[in-house]
C-alpha cells in the first residue's frame, strides 16, 4: 500500500497536521487505497452525546477480499502464514495467499451449510493452529460475526460469552498441547456447552489423533465438512458498519464486556498502522508472539498484516518449550525481520542464561515491538542490547482493545525513540491529557501528568458494548465530556512523547492480560468459608502486576493451605487459571468509605509495600489498615 506509507519524520509531521485540520480528507484518502463494492458518501457521522460514531456510511465490502482476494493476481504464491508448531521435531507449515484464499472460502461453505447466515455469531475457542485464522476469515466472509475465546479461558467463561452473544455454532480442537503440557479443549467446551442452549453445531478440529467424543447431532468434524464443501465462495457484500467482530475484555466492574468492531474503519485502520509502525518491505518476515483470542492477534497477525500483503508468523508453542531459546531459535530459522512481543515475556526471558539469546543468529531482525503494558526501563534495555544488538527500532505500541489498532507509537526508524515511551500518536490520533477535574492539560512542561483521553473518534474504534450501549456510554464516554476515557494515566514530556504510566481503573495487567478485579472477587467469594474479598494488583519482576487478594473468612473457619488452594481453584474454574490470586491473605475487616465501597488505594500500597496510605480518616474502619499491614505476605 504505497499511497500510505510514511518515509520521514518530517512526513509524519505533516500527515498528522492534516489529520488534525481535515481528518475526513486524510482519512478518505486513506479508504481509496482498498477495494469496494461501493464507495462510502460520508466519511463521519458522530454524536458524542448519545456515543455513536459511523464511518465511511453507505460504503460496501467484504473484508476478506481487501486481506486475500486482492492479494491473488499478483502475490497468489507469497507466503501469507508461516505456522510454527509446539513441537519443534513438528513440521512448519507455509500458507500461501491462494492456499488461505482456497480454505477459507471452503470453510465459509462450512458454515454456510451448517445454517450460519450474515450476522450469526460464531464462538471460535482454538489453539495457535492456521485453522483458526481460517475459521475467523471464514466467518467474515459470509458476514457471520466471530467471537473469539483465548483458548486458556475455562468452561464458565466460555458459556457466559456465549450465551451473552448468542453464538450459534462453536469452532474449537480436541486435544492441544501447550509445552508438554496436553489441553483437552474438546472437554472444556463439552462442560461449557451444558449451559449454552443457543448453540447447534460444534466443529471440532482434530490436533491430535487420538479418539474424540462427539455428541451425536450436535458435533462433527472439521475434516468431514471440509470434504463435502465447494472451494468457490462469493464475498458477501457489507456494510461498513456491519460488525466484524465481537472480543470480550474485562472490565471493572461485573461480567466482560464484549466490544463489538465494525467493517471498514477497523481494516483500514490496522492496515494504515500496521504499515506505518512496522515500515516492512515486501520480502520481509514478520511474527507477532501474541495469541489470536486478543485484540493484538486479531489486527496484527491477521487483518492488519493481510490487508498489507505480509508474511506473518503464527506460533503454537510458548517461549520457554522446549527451553527459553525457543523464540529465537524460531527467529534464526525463518529469518523473521520484524519482531513482536510483550514486556511480560522479554522479562521472563531475560532473567534466564543470556545464552540463550547469544546462541542464534538473530542479524535478521530489523524491527522490535512491545505491546500490553508499560516496558520498564531494564526490560527495555535487554531487548535493545541482547536482541535488537543495539540495531533494531523498538516501537512500544500503545492501544487497546476498544481502539482496535496502535493509537500511540514511534514509527519504525523515523521517530527517535526514548526508552519506556510509547512516543507520539499515530496521524488520525487527538489525544488529550486530563486533570481530575475534566480540564485539559495544555501545558508543555517536561512533566505533565494526567488521564489519558482522545477528543476525536478514529475509525477503528469499537462501536458499542454488544446488547449493552448504555454500558459503552457508561465506562468511556462519560468520565469527560465530548473525549474517550482509556482508563490509563500517561505523562508528556516536553518533545510531546506519552508515557504510560498504568491502569486508574479496577483492571490489573497481568503478564500482558486485562484482569477485572471484580470477577475475580465474585469467584473467590464464591467458596462457602469467604464472606468477602478484595483483589489489587502489586508489581511483579516477570508479570508486570500480579495480584494480591484479601479475603475475609467466615468466624468458624480457619485459613489453611488447603484453603487457599481451593480458593485458588474456585478462580480457575470461574476465569481461568491466569486470574489465579499469587498471594492470598486472610483479613479481619477490609477498609471501607462510609458509602461502604472498598477503599482499593489503600490496599494497593499495602500489597504494594508502600507505607503512606494518605488520608484514611474518611475510612469506617480506618483501625483495620494497620491489622492488615501487620498481616501483609
Ligand atoms: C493492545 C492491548 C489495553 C491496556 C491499556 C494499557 C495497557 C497496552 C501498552 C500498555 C503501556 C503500552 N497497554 N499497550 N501500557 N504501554 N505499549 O494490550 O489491549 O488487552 O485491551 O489492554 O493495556 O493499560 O489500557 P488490551
Amino acid at each position: 500500500m504505497n499511497n500510505l506509507r510514511i518515509n520521514s519524520f518530517s512526513e509524519y509531521k505533516k500527515a498528522y497536521k492534516e489529520s488534525i485540520e481535515n481528518p475526513e480528507m486524510f482519512w478518505d484518502n486513506i479508504a481509496e487505497n482498498f477495494l469496494w463494492k461501493k464507495k462510502w458518501n460520508n466519511t463521519l457521522e458522530f454524536d458524542f452525546s448519545k456515543s455513536e460514531f459511523k464511518w465511511f456510511k453507505e460504503g460496501k465490502l467484504n473484508i476478506t477480499e481487501n486481506v486475500l482476494d486482492r492479494h491473488l493476481e499478483k502475490n497468489g504464491n507469497k507466503t501469507a502464514i508461516i505456522w510454527e508448531p509446539n513441537n519443534p521435531l513438528e513440521e512448519t507449515r507455509i500458507i500461501t495467499y491462494r492456499q488461505l484464499h482456497a480454505k477459507v472460502c471452503q470453510f465459509a461453505n462450512v458454515l454456510k451449510n451448517n445454517g450460519i447466515q450474515k450476522g450469526d455469531r460464531v464462538c471460535i475457542y482454538m489453539p495457535m493452529i492456521p485453522e483458526l485464522a481460517i475459521a475467523m476469515l471464514a466467518c467474515a466472509r459470509i458476514g457471520a460475526v466471530h467471537s473469539i475465546v483465548f483458548a486458556g479461558f475455562s468452561s464458565a467463561a466460555i458459556a457466559s460469552r456465549i450465551n451473552d452473544a448468542q453464538c450459534k455454532l462453536i469452532v474449537t480442537a480436541n486435544e492441544v498441547y501447550r509445552g508438554e503440557k496436553p489441553i483437552n479443549l474438546k472437554h472444556i467446551v463439552d462442560e461449557a456447552l451444558k449451559d449454552c442452549p443457543s448453540i447447534q453445531t460444534c466443529i471440532v478440529y482434530r490436533r491430535e489423533l487420538e479418539p474424540t467424543m462427539m455428541v451425536g447431532g450436535r458435533d462433527k468434524f472439521w475434516i468431514d465438512e471440509m470434504a463435502k464443501a465447494s472451494k468457490d465462495c462469493l464475498a458477501e457484500e457489507m456494510d461498513a458498519e456491519d460488525p466484524l467482530f465481537i472480543l470480550y475484555t474485562s472490565g471493572s466492574t461485573g461480567k466482560p464486556k464484549g466490544m463489538v468492531h465494525t467493517t471498514a474503519g477497523y481494516m483500514i485502520q490496522t492496515a494504515y498502522s500496521f504499515d506505518n509502525v512496522f515500515q516492512m518491505q515486501p520480502e520481509d518476515i514478520y511474527w507477532c508472539t501474541a495469541d489470536i483470542g486478543w485484540i493484538t492477534g486479531h489486527s496484527y497477525i491477521i487483518y492488519g498484516p493481510l490487508a498489507c500483503g505480509a508474511t506473518t508468523v503464527m506460533f503454537e508453542g510458548i517461549p520457554s518449550y522446549p527451553d527459553f531459546g525457543r523464540f529465537w531459535e524460531i527467529v534464526e530459522k525463518l529469518k523473521v525481520t520484524h519482531f513482536y512481543t510483550a514486556p511480560t515475556a522479554i522479562r521472563s526471558l531475560a532473567k534466564e542464561s543470556l545464552d540463550y539469546v547469544l546462541k542464534y543468529d538473530l542479524s535478521s531482525l530489523k524491527v522490535l515491538g512491545s505491546v500490553g503494558e508499560p516496558i520498564n526501563q531494564e526490560a527495555w534495555h535487554w531487548y535493545n542490547d541482547y536482541v535488537g544488538k543495539g540495531n533494531c527500532p523498538i516501537v512500544d505500541t500503545w492501544w487497546q482493545t476498544e481502539t482496535g489498532s496502535i493509537m500511540i507509537s514511534p514509527l519504525a526508524g523515523i521517530t527517535s525513540t526514548r526508552p519506556t515511551f510509547a512516543t507520539l500518536p499515530l496521524p488520525g490520533i487527538q489525544l488529550a491529557l486530563m486533570d481530575e477535574n475534566g480540564q485539559e492539560i495544555v501545558t508543555s512542561a517536561e512533566k505533565s501528568e494526567g488521564r489519558l483521553t482522545i477528543k476525536f473518534p478514529w475509525p477503528s474504534m469499537a462501536r458499542t458494548v454488544y446488547g449493552d450501549h448504555q454500558r459503552y456510554i457508561e465506562t468511556y464516554f462519560s468520565t469527560f465530556k465530548n473525549a474517550y476515557f482509556t482508563g490509563d494515566g500517561a505523562y508528556r514530556d516536553a518533545m510531546g512523547y506519552y508515557r504510560i504510566t498504568g491502569r486508574v481503573d479496577d483492571v490489573v495487567i497481568v503478564s500482558g492480560h486485562n484482569l477485572g478485579t471484580a470477577p475475580i472477587e465474585n469467584a473467590i467469594n464464591e467458596h462457602d468459608a469467604v464472606v468477602e474479598s478484595a483483589v489489587v494488583g502489586f508489581p511483579h519482576d516477570i508479570k508486570g502486576n500480579a495480584l494480591y487478594a484479601f479475603v475475609i473468612l467466615y468466624d468458624d473457619q480457619n485459613p489453611s493451605e488447603q484453603l487457599i488452594k481451593e480458593i485458588k481453584d474456585e478462580v480457575s474454574k470461574s476465569i481461568g487459571a491466569i486470574a489465579k490470586p499469587d498471594k492470598i491473605q486472610f483479613v479481619k475487616g477490609l477498609p471501607k468509605t462510609r458509602s461502604g465501597k472498598i477503599m482499593r488505594r489503600i490496599l494497593r500500597k499495602i500489597a504494594s509495600n508502600e507505607t503512606d496510605f494518605g488520608d484514611t480518616s474518611t475510612l469506617l474502619n480506618p483501625e483495620i489498615v494497620q491489622d492488615i499491614e501487620k498481616g501483609k505476605l
